[in-house]
């Protein structure tokens, strides 16, 4: 159960927790169609501080453009009310979720007229994949299940109907004693894992996905930036299932995930079994990052 907090912002107002409700004939419920968001917050010795808003707030909209729903709120009115979704619930530390959806009114696939909802809730969320799998790495498998061909899943768009296969591919990993799903794309390469980007290192040189088949992710975004800032060689390109095994590292990202190592796939060790030199150095500047230790990326942060 995740912690109840005071208030959720729902279409321009707060709401008590217990009364953030919606009608069992919302739409969205039904067909799946909705475009979230999943951004931090963490304390540093300033107060609260949301990493990357601007850029959450941005493919927040880029998603409901893509699936052509339009927010009634401007980028503006729904910043304003993530800070103070943090504030009104005096949260130090925080996962922010953004959902716009579409309302109750017509059923069907055309629901021309239907509301455009939006709701932000915030709740303390710890590690995604554990205290432990930040530490010291999760064991993921390879999914039976593939990404959706990207004329069928939008990529650029975080849409509430892909995480469907995202689910399908973590119960598949979890009720088969691995910690997190991977993911091929249609063409067979890797893609990403069911909530996250991958990295994988080898003999120094730091890969990733290409955004073909992937959600472009903020905290990806942000670690490629790092890395190059720190003089490592980073390529955007695809690789195959078996490179993953071979690579001296590997490990996710993403806001929830921030950066989780990886230490075996498919029973295959990676490198020595333990987080590698180089992904223990990205997290580590990632958590002084949104810690707001580091001030080169201050710009990244937003004080509640
Ligand atoms: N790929 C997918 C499919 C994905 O869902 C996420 C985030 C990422 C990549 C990484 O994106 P970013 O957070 O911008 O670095 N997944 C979100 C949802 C997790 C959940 O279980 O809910 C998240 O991390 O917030």
């Amino acid at each position: 159960m995740i912690p109840k907090t005071e208030k959720i912002w729902m279409d321009g107002a707060f709401v008590k927790w217990d009364d953030a409700q919606v009608h069992v004939l919302t739409h969205s419920l039904h067909y799946g169609l909705g475009v979230f968001e999943g951004i931090r917050c963490y304390e540093t010795s300033e107060g609260p501080t949301i990493f990357k808003l601007d850029d959450h707030i941005e493919r927040l909209f880029d998603s409901a453009h893509i699936f052509l729903l339009e927010i009634p709120f401007t980028r503006q009115e729904i910043k304003k009310a993530v800070v103070e979704t943090v504030r009104v619930n005096r949260l130090k530390e925080c996962y922010i979720r953004p959902l716009v959806y579409i309302g109750y009114g017509a059923m069907g696939l055309y629901p021309k007229d239907n509301p455009i909802k939006v709701a932000i809730a915030a709740w303390s969320w710890g590690a995604y994949l554990g205290e432990e799998g930040l530490e010291k790495g999760i064991r993921v498998k390879i999914s039976s299940f593939i990404r959706g061909h990207v004329n069928a899943n939008m990529t650029r768009g975080k849409v509430c109907g892909y995480y469907v296969n995202s689910q399908l591919a973590k119960k598949e990993a979890v009720l088969s004693g691995y910690d997190e799903a991977l993911l091929l794309d249609t063409a067979g390469f890797v893609s990403e894992g069911s909530g996250e980007n991958i990295f994988i290192v080898r003999n120094g040189l730091i890969k990733t996905t290409p955004l073909t088949s992937i959600l472009e992710g903020i905290t990806r975004n942000s670690i490629i930036e790092i890395a190059r800032d720190e003089n490592f060689r980073v390529e955007e390109r695809r690789f195959t299932r078996d490179e993953v095994y071979i690579s001296d590292e590997a490990f996710f990202t993403g806001t929830a995930a921030e950066i989780t190592p990886i230490r075996e796939v498919d029973e295959r060790i990676i490198g020595d079994g333990n987080p590698g030199r180089i992904t223990k150095k990205l997290q580590s500047i990632y958590f002084d990052c949104v810690k707001g230790r580091n001030k080169k990326y201050e710009s990244w942060l937003t004080r509640v």
